[in-house]
């Protein structure tokens, strides 16, 4: 943690002079434009654990067997709720937007699949987990685009691979549980992780690998900033923490560090449902300081509530050391750590200290044969169990 960075004015200041932020994003950036997250109340996962799907559990919608087995409850559930093209982007997008446009940004590492950052006019925006923008069938691998299988998904369908003699399921280009993140993900970090000079992390909840290790694979002397509705602590081994926590709804913390910058805030009065919310708030979010390092922002009056400090669940041991959902072997392909694997959280994982995201499971560690650890430059933790482990 870097002691001097703890508090708003240094914040506003040092955004003031960089010009290579990194923002890793997730779902809550998106909430506002009327696009549930996964684990908030309310969110995906209460959808799907009230909703007659047929699911084990609601992380069933994004898993890639599950979808094998039965992709229904998936396009039901994604044309309902994530149908593209029916949103627009919320504040917290424009501000991604503005700090572009204000060369400050080396690049927003999106977990969302809504593609808002692009239609905010974000260039420089790396789509961690894939896109609805193409698909593949799973049987043939045969490419479609999104207008290819609109129709389907319009009308609640599954839609099928068009080659006759195939008949496969087609699906969206969107990372499931179980599935490798885009090459571009690693590719980019490899670029990007030297020169940023400050990382902030948005509408999050971290929960999910690789994306979380992004933390650990960035400078440690750069700041670590969290704005997010819940506190969200970083699993030990990837951070020691956020120098800087601010806490409320996107929209209005980074409204109110626009109006503290004297940025323009023109971006706050477009139309459609984004533009809806986008309107500015009158009044204004307050912060309000807890010390060392955490800011409260509150309406005039309003109280801090327990559901936004989320103090009482968040500071239990456990949840510092987070469970991630899902890790696979880079060598077997096997599920060793997360919501399917049968040892849980158990698993012993070797996870190379070099690399962003490649993990060998112990029987493809011990036969030594993999190239990844043959070659010069790759050193591996082992990790018995995801809550113990250390050193990343
Ligand atoms: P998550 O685990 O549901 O966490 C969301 C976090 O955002 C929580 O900590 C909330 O407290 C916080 N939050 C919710 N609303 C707000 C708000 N208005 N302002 C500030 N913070 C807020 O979701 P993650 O993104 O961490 O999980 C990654 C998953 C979610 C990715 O695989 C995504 O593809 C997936 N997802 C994407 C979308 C989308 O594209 N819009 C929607 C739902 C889920």
């Amino acid at each position: 943690m870097l002691e001097a960075f703890g508090t708003l004015d240094v914040f506003l200041n040092s955004l003031e002079s960089s010009k290579n932020v990194i923002v890793i994003a997730g779902a809550g950036l998106s909430v506002s434009c009327g696009i549930p997250d996964f684990r908030s109340a309310g969110g995906i996962y209460d959808i799907a654990r009230t909703s007659d799907l047929g699911l084990d559990s609601p992380e069933d919608l994004f898993h890639l067997d599950s979808f094998r087995d039965n992709p229904r409850p998936f396009f039901k559930l994604f044309s309902h709720l994530l149908y593209p093209g029916t949103h627009e982007p919320s504040r917290g997008h424009h501000f991604l937007r503005e700090l572009e446009h204000r060369k400050k940004l080396l690049r927003v590492y999106t977990q969302n699949i809504d593609g808002l950052e692009a239609q905010a006019g974000v260039k420089a925006v790396v789509n961690c987990h894939g896109s609805f923008l193409s698909a593949t069938c799973l049987r043939c691998r045969k490419k479609y685009n999104w207008s290819d299988i609109e129709g389907d998904v319009a009308k609640q369908e599954v839609p099928l691979c068009r080659l006759s003699s195939c008949d496969g399921i087609i699906k969206p280009d969107i990372t499931f549980f179980g599935e490798k993140v885009p090459d571009v993900v690693g590719r980019t970090l490899i670029k990007d992780r030297l020169k940023a000079d400050m990382l902030i992390v948005m509408g999050t909840s971290l929960k999910v690998v690789p994306v979380s290790r992004i933390l650990s694979y960035l400078s440690p002397s750069i700041p670590q900033v969290l704005i997010n509705r819940d506190v969200v602590l970083p699993p030990a081994h990837l951070s020691d923490g956020f120098d800087l926590k601010l806490l409320g709804n996107c929209d209005d913390i980074v409204e109110y560090v626009c109006r503290s910058l004297k940025w323009d805030l023109a971006w706050g009065l477009g139309s459609g449902s984004g533009g809806q919310h986008n309107t500015y708030r009158r009044p204004i979010c307050v912060p309000v300081h807890e010390p060392p390092n955490t800011y409260h922002f509150l309406l005039e009056g309003e109280k801090n509530q327990p559901s936004r400090t989320g103090l009482v669940a968040a500071a239990s041991p456990e949840h510092h050391h987070a469970v991630v959902e899902v890790v696979t072997c880079d060598g077997c392909n096997a599920e060793i750590g997360g919501i399917r694997s049968k040892d849980g959280p158990r698993s012993i994982i070797f996870s190379c200290m070099e690399c962003f995201d490649y993990d060998l499971c112990f029987s493809c560690y011990s036969m030594g044969s993999n190239e990844h650890i043959k070659s010069k430059g790759h050193h591996f933790t082992r990790t018995d169990k995801f809550h113990k482990a250390e050193g990343r």
